[in-house]
């Protein structure tokens, strides 16, 4: 620089530099292996993948057939979603798929999570099945493997078709698990011989309570806790009757297994002792959901703690409720508890989070990395369990398009780094994740915040439609191309 630019002047030139180097990745990549940190790599075979869901896509809600769903209801019910709007077109994607499907290839991961709207397929919920329903996702699944790219399908995220909830009170009735078995099984004869992965029910851990119990979520209702327990009982027993219905009615091979929000526990420091606390809480605080499926009971704790509102249940259900899984899919945002050992039963104690802990741009997102280390950690050795994939880890960032055509995602960059450093950590020690799936493929309408969280790799406008890559987009993909965190 020799004395030509003050000091603050080449602050700003290097900063310039750096972020000409940034926008071309690709660039980046072919540096050679030197000069780049040594890159921690995942294991081989690691599936890479990003998620969807269709409610929050697909719109067109009153085409071929398709009934109307509790969420349907809930967003046109004014004052439920901050912003007012609904699920009604959000991104079009029953109409835009095949692009979309683009947009998946252009990423180069190999595997992709949507979900199938049971309302489309029953628009009653039960009975006659609507074939139009079920060609759409025919076609899309058609159009994923013609671009090298695996399925993973999910039976539930959360629309539930709403002549279930007029008849029977919705999951307050195993009618409704029974249903949902049917369905299950009617999918799993037509598409389980192109699709070999399924998530059964995604995230009870939320939308039980959220729903049932504090009106937040469709159906908005808020229930006495016995009635929330029994609820959650009835969507556990859904979920394994439905992984005996794709055994039954699917190829031979066909894995199925759960996507939930673990309550993910972290060792507030790791010591030997705080990590068995850790194991002990991972355990009773999901109990009453990932704890019933895997071990076929209801913790005493669990038990103990629900007292009089404990869910009423048989032997015979707890059996069907624990069919084995070939997998468990674990959504990991954020750390939910810090634990540390304690010498009062039950042997473990939480924290209080204190007010200055940071978030991401959704308050409920806080950061902490560990979690995507200890919590499938923790689950594999409660619950003895092989095969994990991450089924949802991503963040909501401002994300604003600038007039350059860019979205400059830093944040969310910074959050996929650290998370995903911490999740390579957990693979090299031999936990047994073997897959990721980024949320969200493209921003959509999330839930009760309308379109204003986005999540998307892909920024969408939703006036247009159009879909713009952020840059976070390219470097997902150079994590996906080199298998590998670091650089
Ligand atoms: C998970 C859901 C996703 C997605 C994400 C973001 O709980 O499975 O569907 O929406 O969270 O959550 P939110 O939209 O509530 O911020």
């Amino acid at each position: 620089m020799d004395g030509k630019y003050s000091r603050r002047q080449f602050g700003k030139l290097a900063g310039l530099s750096a972020l000409g180097i940034a926008a071309t990745p690709a660039k980046a990549a072919a540096q050679p292996a030197a000069e780049r940190h040594a890159p921690a790599s995942f294991p081989d075979g690691f599936v890479w993948g990003t998620a969807t869901s269709a409610y929050q896509i697909e719109g067109a809600v009153n085409e071929d057939g398709r009934g109307r769903s509790i969420w349907d209801t809930f967003a046109h019910t004014p004052g439920k979603i901050e912003d007012r709007t609904t699920g009604d077109r959000a991104n079009e994607h029953y109409h835009r798929y095949r692009q979309d499907i683009g947009l998946i290839r252009d990423l180069g991961v190999k595997a992709y999570r949507f979900s199938i709207a049971w309302p489309r397929v029953f628009p009653e919920g039960a009975g006659a099945p609507n074939a139009r329903g079920l060609d759409f996702y025919d076609r899309l699944v058609d159009e994923l493997l013609r671009h090298g790219i695996a399925p993973y399908a999910t039976l539930y995220h959360w629309d539930l078709p709403q002549a279930l909830e007029d008849r029977f009170g919705g999951w307050r009735s195993s009618e409704t698990s029974r249903a949902f078995a049917d369905y299950a099984g009617h999918v799993a004869a037509r598409l389980c011989d192109r699709v070999t992965s399924i998530f059964t029910i995604n995230e009870a851990g939320r939308f039980v309570d959220f729903g049932y119990g504090w009106g937040i979520d469709a159906p908005g209702l808020k229930l006495p806790r016995a009635e929330v327990n029994q609820a959650r009982h009835h969507v556990a027993l859904a979920h394994g009757l439905a992984v005996q219905a794709i055994r039954a009615n699917g190829r031979a091979g066909t894995r199925a297994g759960p996507a939930e929000n673990i309550a993910a526990c972290v060792p507030a420091f790791d010591t030997a002792e705080n990590v068995r606390a850790a194991e002990m809480a991972t355990r009773e605080l999901n109990a009453g959901f990932l704890g019933v499926i895997l071990e076929g009971k209801y913790t005493d704790g669990f038990l103990q703690y629900a007292g009089k509102d404990a869910p009423k249940f048989t032997a015979a259900e707890l059996k069907i409720i624990s069919s084995a899984n070939d997998f468990v899919g674990l959504n990991i945002y954020a750390p939910q508890f810090y634990i540390v050992a304690s010498d009062k039963a039950p042997g473990w104690r939480m924290l209080p989070f204190p007010a200055s802990f940071p978030h991401m741009n959704s308050e409920w997102l806080k950061v902490g990395p560990e979690a995507i280390y200890w919590a499938p950690r923790l689950a594999a050795k409660v619950w003895n369990i092989d095969t994990i994939y991450i089924s949802e880890n991503g963040t909501s960032a401002e994300d604003k398009l600038h007039a350059d055509g860019q979205v400059y995602d830093l944040d969310r960059i910074m959050y996929l780094r650290n998370y995903l450093r911490q999740l390579q950590r957990a693979t090299s020690e031999g936990v047994p994740v073997r897959g990721y799936f980024l949320w969200s493929l493209m921003d959509n309408f999330e839930w009760i915040f309308g379109f204003e969280k986005r999540f998307g790799l892909y920024h969408v406008d939703f006036e247009t439609q159009r879909r713009t890559p952020k840059f976070s987009a390219a470097f997902y993909r150079d994590v996906v191309a080199r298998n590998a965190i670091g650089g």
